[in-house]
């Protein structure tokens, strides 16, 4: 048996000396550098007693190594464990307890702080920073670039990446080298990715959009990213004069439509804008289409599922929705309570299949089946239609989600930690409109009568606990809750009384 990912990487590789990565600072890293390096790094995973099947958590910054490590991982059999850097310790502390890593990899800046987590569940710590040091890479040179590469199937384990609940807490989504390896094919093909292309990666690393659909599609296209360690629109704009593409989540383009130096000219070399992981507002389609001529792509997906759905490249990309099923991709839409299929043009919950749904979640048997259907197909949680030229719209979210910058927050999880705070009677939180990141995290709480409790003490409380990402932009106090007839708070009551909170 071969290694059913990086065996295509390696096939997609046409030339050692081509540009893979361009960081920053100009520094080139060619796929020749990518494969000693990957190699070299699968040895020193291996040293370490690292073994096929272990996981491998890694919370650092965005670099190339970085990257590395995610290849190193998939060449050693190993499972790959990315995590948000935005993460807090009482986070961290519960996926490396749930996941029990072999190998838990943070910057040096975090091992002190990290080094007990890790060492209370039993794994091993080493650090890496975003300039290539750290202890991981101790002594690195003297491994082989000639790594054998660890005999991987479809099937096989390559990633764990932990998704947030809407009860309990976070699951850890697995995803097998065929999830991973089917999609970015797709992807490639459908988005016509070549050797020629050049994309303007200003995504993070630790989540699917950033991880599997920009970096895979690159690498199996044998094209190359300008890897940015944030997204900058200036920056963005200034790339784009020797880019061909660029993939981001919508604040990219609110940002980039926001900015005087967004014209045909600066877009003339692009030849495509993907946007993904949260709903583009078709008035931002709009104005970025009228600046510069082009229509963005829009498509959607999952951690779950990798991507379901996409805008045609050619052919009408339409404002405020996902376009068609990708290939290999059954999608329907059923009634939730009874899985029926409902017909055209109804909204129901969107329901996939294919190669590119995950195998289930780490260790929660229960929970997986609750979220698949006897044949197969994964309930997304997404309510959505078909209309009738087959392009699907996602109209709402049958689970109490709220996206903020392209990242998910469930109130659950907020709610409990608010909950926990002394004064606190009881709390609701929900996404409202926010100008930049799409959805602001908004808390309304009820507190005692007497608790001296406000907006500043709330948030203090959450500091260490949440991260920042998922902490309310703004705190509310209120009388009590709006509730329906059996008790259940009225989010979408809260959600239109507050719907002008970040717009005024
Ligand atoms: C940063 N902050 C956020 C935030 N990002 N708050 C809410 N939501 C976010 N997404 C905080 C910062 O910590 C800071 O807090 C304050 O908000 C302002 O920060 P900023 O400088 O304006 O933010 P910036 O660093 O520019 O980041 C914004 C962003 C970034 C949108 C560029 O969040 C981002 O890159 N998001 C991409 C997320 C992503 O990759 N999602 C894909 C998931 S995969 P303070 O306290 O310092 O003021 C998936 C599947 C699929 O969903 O289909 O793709
Ligand atoms: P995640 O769990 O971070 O992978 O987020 C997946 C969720 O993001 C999906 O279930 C959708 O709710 C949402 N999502 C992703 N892409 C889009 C899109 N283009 N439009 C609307 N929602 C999207």
């Amino acid at each position: 048996m071969n290694n059913h990912m990086f065996d295509a990487v390696r096939s997609a590789t046409a030339a050692r000396d081509a540009a893979f990565i361009i960081t920053a600072d100009g520094s080139v890293w060619t796929y020749g550098d990518m494969l000693d390096f990957s190699g070299r790094l699968a040895g020193r995973l291996l040293a370490l007693g690292v073994k096929p099947g272990d996981r491998v958590a890694v919370q650092v910054e965005k670099s190339p190594e970085a990257l590395m490590l995610y290849l190193a991982c998939l060449r050693a059999g190993a499972v790959y464990l990315p995590l948000n850097t935005a993460y807090t310790l009482a986070e961290l502390d519960y996926f490396i307890g749930d996941a029990e890593p072999a190998l838990v990899v943070v910057p040096p800046t975090s091992a002190a702080g990290v080094g007990p987590v890790a060492a209370a569940h039993g794994a091993r710590l080493e650090t890496l920073d975003n300039r290539g040091g750290g202890s991981l890479l101790d002594g690195i040179d003297g491994f082989s670039a000639g790594f054998a590469d660890a005999a991987r199937g479809p099937d096989d384990l390559a990633a764990i990446l932990y998704t947030s609940g809407t009860t309990g807490r976070s699951k850890g989504a697995m995803l097998t080298h065929d999830n991973l390896l089917s999609n970015a094919m797709t992807l490639r093909d459908h988005w016509r990715f070549t050797a020629r292309d050049r994309l303007i990666h200003a995504l993070p690393i630790f989540h699917t959009h950033g991880l599997f659909v920009a970096s895979n599609v690159i690498l199996l296209a044998g094209a190359s990213m300008f890897f940015l360690p944030k997204f900058d629109a200036d920056e963005a704009l200034r790339l784009m004069a020797t880019a061909t593409a660029m993939m981001g989540v919508p604040t990219f383009y609110v940002r980039l439509v926001q900015h005087p130096g967004l014209t045909r000219e600066a877009t003339a070399g692009m030849r495509l804008f993907v946007s993904g992981s949260a709903p583009l507002l078709a008035e931002t389609h709009r104005l970025f289409s009228e600046k510069t001529g082009h229509a963005i792509l829009e498509r959607y997906g999952m951690t779950e599922t990798n991507m379901n759905t996409s805008n045609p490249y050619d052919g009408e990309r339409v404002a405020g929705t996902v376009g068609f099923p990708l290939p290999g991709v059954d999608l329907r839409i059923v009634d939730p309570e009874t899985g029926v299929t409902v017909a055209q043009g109804e909204t129901g919950m969107i329901e996939v299949r294919g190669p590119n749904v995950f195998k289930g979640y780490w260790r929660m048997p229960e929970k997986t089946a609750a979220e698949f259907r006897s044949d197969g197909f994964f309930i997304t949680g997404d309510l959505g239609l078909v209309d009738g030229r087959g392009y699907v719209h996602i109209v709402g979210r049958g689970k109490d989600l709220v996206i903020s910058g392209g990242y998910n927050i469930y109130p659950k999880e907020v709610e409990s930690e608010i909950d926990q705070l002394s004064g606190v009677v009881e709390s609701a939180v929900i996404g409202v409109p926010h100008p930049d990141f799409g959805e602001g995290v908004t808390a309304v709480i009820v507190k005692q009568p007497d608790a001296a409790i406000d907006e500043a003490v709330v948030l203090d409380g959450l500091k260490s606990r949440l991260a920042r990402y998922k902490q309310p932009k703004k705190v509310l106090f209120v009388e009590d809750l709006p509730r329906n007839t059996m008790g259940k708070v009225q989010k979408n009551v809260l959600r239109e009384r507050y719907k002008n909170l970040y717009s005024g």
